[in-house]
This record gives structure tokens, C-alpha cells and sequence, in this order.
């Protein structure tokens, strides 16, 4: 036992608790939030003696020493076996599906992992830290058990910890095994391979064959770009090791504690390098480029659970990305095995392109809060609620998360593989011409319309006076209904509440929305993942079932202005000049 004190602002967000990582290295800072998840999960009826814990990260700087002390500290609170990521890395969709899949020699199954990351965020001594932890389904702590592991972060008094246990060589595969003074208990620690199981796992989804012979026509190249991330290592056992490609598909591949000092962000911005490759400038606008470009694009983030898709000189926008997989899922086998897709869900503000989908082939469609951890419940509805089955099931997000009820976790890899096996599915023949990423997407749209859609963030403003905007445009809401706003009108202002459909917990306040009488929509909310400060995002949508080939920025300019004046940005926090666009 060693004697602490409560520590302020140990609040998850979205997706785990996220700080700057001298906060994170501080005294007692850690420790006190991984033991206040430990009594959480224990005071939930969770046997920790029983079964395996799982460590792992994204390899940013802290990442290898955090690992050391939580196996100290869940030696003292009683767990007996650890795996954990060789070299300390495991990517977030690789946790999901290695809690999951796998089994240990005496038939033990993973109950939870700590995940060490701040997913997109920057690393480094000077930036963010973060540390989520999953349960037994493979998925992100539920929201009550968050709230448990917040309140005893308010009242800890001590942690439990054992310093003498011995350091793990988590470079090397193999397992430690220490036995207690009597010889009554051991302890295991077991170092295991970080992209076996997810690996295993994603063979059994595709179409690896087709895929390969698409990757080895002629008129076909790609480039994956890891950003220095965890992806690295699960981008070169998928390309390189199973489906025979040279290297130099593989770019930024080595993991870096800082993330070569760029922001692990595929996006338009931070993706700069393969933008560029791609023939594109950060507005999505087509560059010359010398050379040839690849025909395929894809980035993942620092954890490796978001995907950008771009083909040659195309960007395609999460929203269209998620729209695009559901109406040509069947053509991968995961979803045609098992009868074919069966429900859908996106984030209230990924555009509705998706809904579009759904309704035309008759899916179950369901619009959640941000984060992935309302997903998992739609997707256990049956195996673990015992109510009706949701599954095979597709998800996404407008941030670049995009998955299926595989795991329970946004997945960029297997995002990046679910195109390559839509393309392969719609070039069976190597002597026709290649049918690219933008002609799918192009004739996506002329099917079912076009959402233009874009979201602003304003990162690193002042935490209270976005609050107060937020506060006002909440307070404004009923006035603000039926109001005519430029050529639009406001046909309800509310505040996004969600009641979910497989427990019947209810999550406020999720986001301030004005709901255009012609289907476009505005919508606000603060991050919940920001390491420090306050990012504000702005969504803006707008659906034209013939204007097809507009710019983002010109068909989305009114709009754009009217999100300006209603939440007045500008005199709240001094700013309307975002940090990103995406
Ligand atoms: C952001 C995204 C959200 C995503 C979350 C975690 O949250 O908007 O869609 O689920 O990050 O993604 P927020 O609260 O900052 O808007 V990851 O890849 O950072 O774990
Ligand atoms: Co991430």
C-alpha cells in the first residue's frame, strides 16, 4: 500500500483519460487512476485472480515505463497472468481482438486491457499521454464503470503496488514466471506476438486472394502511410508477410515515441506527406505531381483505429467512406457468409449519407452519441443482452473510424482492407480497365445523392468561454426553433440525447444541433478528448440529390456563414478562424 491523495480532473472523455504526459508522469498520477480502475472493476464483480490482463500501447513516450507499473500494481490487486504487446505495442483494434480471440494454454481468456495511448493526439515528453481500459467483450469501458473509476479518483486514499516484482523484458516473446516466497502462488508475465491474433482474425474476413490479385495488376499501386504509429508493424504482417508486396507500399512504418514530431492524424492536414503523393493539397484540391500517382491512399492514426481513403487525386470523406462499405458489403465474405448485412450505426454527426444506404436496403439504422463505446452495445443486443441480434453489423464515425462487429473497436486496417476488397470485387477481370476509388464513389452519389459535408475544429481555446457558448446556444434552443436563418429554416434547435435501444441508459447532452427544414444540419460540441484546453468542432451538411460535382467549400458557404452567427464564435472565444478542416 502506498499512501496517495485524490488528484483533480481525472474525468475519461470520449475515449479514456487523456493529459499532458508530465501530468501523466507526475507523482502518484498514474497510479491513482489505474488503481481507481482496478476498484472499479473489482467492486463490479470482475474476479481478477481469474483469467488475463492485457497491456499494451501505441508506443508513444512513456508508453514502455507505464506498462512496468501497471504490471506491479496488478500483481498487488491480485492478477495472476499478464499479456502484454511485444515491444509494449498493441494497437487498439489489435486489444479488441486479442481479448477476444485469444486463448491461453490452460484455456484462459483475456477480462481487460489497459491501452496506453492518446490515439491521434500528439507524444512526446512536451505532449499528451492518455490510457483507456477495455472489458471482456473487446470494447471500451461502458460509461458506468467510467463514472465508478472517476468518483474513486475524488476519494483514493492509497494504491497497491508491488515494487519488487521483477521488470519484464517486453522485447522479447516469452513468459516470466514468479513464484511467491511459500510457493503457494506465481504470477505470470507473458510477452506475446502484437499482431498474431488480429491478423489471424482479419484472414477470416476477406478475401485475401482477390485482394492479392488486385494489388498485383499492372495499372495498380498503393501506398499505407502509419505516421510513425502503432500501425507499422500490422501494416507490414498484412502486406508485406500475407499478401507478397514490397516494402515501399508501407511509408512512416517504423514506430516513433514522438510520431517523428507530426501529429498521428490521417487527415487532410496532418497527413500532409501522403496527401502530397496523392496529388492533393489540404483542401482536397488536386496538385501536379511528377511521376505517377498510387491508386490507392490510405493512412491510420497513432493507435491505428482510424483510416483515411484517398485514391488518385480523390479524397474520400469518412461519411462517404462508411456509405460506400455498407451499400458493397455483402461483397465481403464476412458479411455474404453470415446472410448478409444486417444493421448499420453511425456518430449523430457523420453525415447521413449512410442513412441513405440503410433505408434502401432495409437495414436497422441507428444514430448514436460520439465515441465507439455506444456501438458495442447494438452489436452485443444479442450474445451478451439476449435481445435482438444487430449483427453482421457495419459502424462509423466522420472522424475517420470506420468497423464492424469483428471486434469491438474502430479498426483502420481493417477499413483499408474492406476497400482494397470492394475494388477487387468490382475489377474481376485483369484485362478491363482499373475501376477506381472515385468512380465507386462517383457512382455512389449518382445513385443516392451527394451530402457535402465538412467539420471545423478550433483547437486550444479557452475551456469556460467555450462552455458559455455552448451554454447559450443550449439555452437558445426553443427560440431558435422555427427561426429563418439566411435561405434556411430552423426546423428544431436541440441538445442531442440518446436512450440506448439495448440497456436503456441515457446520455445527455451530446451535442447542440439545428436541424434545416431541407435535411442540411449545424451541429456543435466539445471534444472529449483534448489532452489541455478546449476544441470546439463545428459540423456542417448539406445533401443535393443532383448538384453532384460542386467543391465542398462553395456548396457548403452559407451555411458555413449561418454556423458562424449562431453560435458567435467570435465573440466567445476570439476566434472563427479553425485549426483544422476536415
Ligand atoms: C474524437 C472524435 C470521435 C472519436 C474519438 C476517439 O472525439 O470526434 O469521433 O470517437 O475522438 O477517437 P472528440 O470527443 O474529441 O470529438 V481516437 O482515434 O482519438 O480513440
Ligand atoms: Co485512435
Amino acid at each position: 500500500m502506498t499512501k496517495t491523495s485524490p488528484i483533480d480532473g481525472q474525468k475519461p472523455g470520449t475515449s479514456g483519460l487523456r493529459k499532458k504526459t508530465k501530468e501523466f508522469m507526475s507523482e502518484n498520477y498514474l497510479s491513482n487512476f489505474v488503481q481507481s480502475v482496478f476498484d472499479a472493476v473489482i467492486d463490479g464483480g470482475t474476479d481478477v485472480s481469474k483469467g488475463v490482463l492485457m497491456i499494451g500501447g501505441d508506443g508513444r513516450y512513456f508508453n514502455d515505463k507505464a506498462i512496468q507499473i501497471i504490471i506491479k500494481m496488478g500483481v498487488a490487486n491480485g492478477v495472476k497472468k499478464f499479456w502484454i504487446g511485444q515491444d509494449g505495442l498493441l494497437s487498439t483494434p489489435a486489444v479488441s481482438a486479442t481479448v477476444r480471440e485469444r486463448s491461453g494454454s490452460d484455456g484462459e481468456k483475456s477480462f481487460g486491457a489497459f491501452i496506453l495511448t492518446a490515439s491521434h493526439n500528439p507524444g512526446g515528453p512536451d505532449e499528451d499521454f492518455g490510457i483507456k481500459y477495455n472489458t471482456q467483450n473487446g470494447g471500451p469501458a461502458p460509461e458506468y464503470l467510467m463514472q465508478a473509476t472517476f468518483a474513486n479518483t475524488k476519494s483514493i486514499k492509497s494504491y497497491k503496488i508491488c515494487p519488487d516484482f521483477p521488470e519484464i523484458d517486453i522485447a522479447k516473446i516469452g513468459s516470466t514466471t514468479v513464484v511467491s516466497e511459500d510457493g503457494i502462488s506465481s504470477v505470470t508475465a507473458e510477452v506475446i506476438p502484437s499482431a498474431e491474433n488480429h491478423v489471424a482474425l482479419l484472414k477470416t474476413i476477406f478475401d485475401f486472394d482477390a485482394i492479392k490479385a488486385l494489388l498485383n495488376r499492372d495499372d495498380f499501386t498503393m501506398i499505407y502511410d502509419s505516421m510513425h504509429g502503432v500501425n507499422g508493424p500490422y501494416s507490414k504482417a498484412v502486406f508485406v508477410d500475407e499478401l507478397g508486396q514490397p516494402e515501399s507500399v508501407l511509408m512512416n512504418h517504423i514506430p516513433k515515441d514522438d510520431f517523428g514530431g507530426g501529429h498521428a492524424d490521417p487527415n487532410l492536414t496532418y497527413a500532409k506527406e501522403l496527401v502530397a503523393i496523392m496529388g492533393l493539397d489540404r483542401k482536397g484540391g488536386k496538385i501536379d505531381v511528377a511521376g505517377s500517382i498510387p491508386s490507392f491512399g490510405a493512412a491510420a492514426d497513432g493507435d491505428g483505429d482510424r483510416n483515411m481513403i484517398l485514391g488518385t487525386q480523390f479524397f474520400v470523406t469518412p461519411s462517404d467512406s462508411l456509405a460506400v462499405l455498407v451499400a458493397n458489403a455483402n461483397s465481403i465474405p464476412f458479411f455474404s457468409s453470415r446472410g448478409g448485412l444486417k444493421a448499420v450505426a453511425r456518430s449523430m454527426p457523420t453525415s447521413g449519407a449512410v442513412d441513405l444506404v440503410a433505408k434502401d436496403l432495409n437495414l436497422d439504422f441507428f444514430e448514436t452519441p460520439t465515441g465507439w463505446k455506444f456501438f458495442g452495445n447494438l452489436m452485443d443486443s444479442a450474445c451478451v443482452f439476449k435481445g435482438k441480434d444487430y449483427t453482421p453489423f457495419i459502424c462509423g464515425e466522420e472522424s475517420f473510424g470506420t468497423g464492424s462487429d469483428h471486434v469491438r473497436e474502430k479498426d483502420g486496417i481493417w477499413a483499408v482492407l474492406a476497400w482494397l476488397n470492394i475494388l477487387a470485387a468490382n475489377n474481376p477481370d485483369a484485362s478491363k480497365p482499373l475501376v477506381t476509388v472515385e468512380d465507386i464513389v462517383k457512382k455512389h452519389w449518382s445513385k443516392y445523392g451527394r451530402n457535402y459535408y465538412c467539420r471545423w475544429d478550433f483547437e486550444g481555446v479557452d475551456k469556460a468561454k467555450a462552455t458559455a457558448m455552448m451554454d447559450k446556444m443550449r439555452s437558445d434552443t426553443a427560440s431558435n426553433t422555427g427561426r429563418t436563418v439566411g435561405s434556411y429554416t430552423i426546423a428544431t434547435a436541440d441538445d442531442f440525447k440518446y436512450t440506448d435501444p439495448v440497456d436503456g441508459s441515457v446520455a445527455q447532452k451530446q451535442g447542440i444541433r439545428f436541424l434545416m427544414s431541407d435535411g442540411s444540419r449545424i451541429i456543435f460540441r466539445l471534444s472529449g478528448t483534448a489532452g489541455s484546453g478546449a476544441t470546439v468542432r463545428m459540423y456542417i451538411e448539406q445533401y443535393e440529390s443532383e448538384k453532384l460535382d460542386q467543391t465542398v467549400s462553395s456548396a457548403l458557404e452559407e451555411l458555413t456563414k449561418i454556423a458562424l452567427d449562431l453560435c458567435d464564435i467570435k465573440t466567445f472565444c476570439g476566434t472563427e478562424t479553425p485549426t483544422v478542416i476536415t
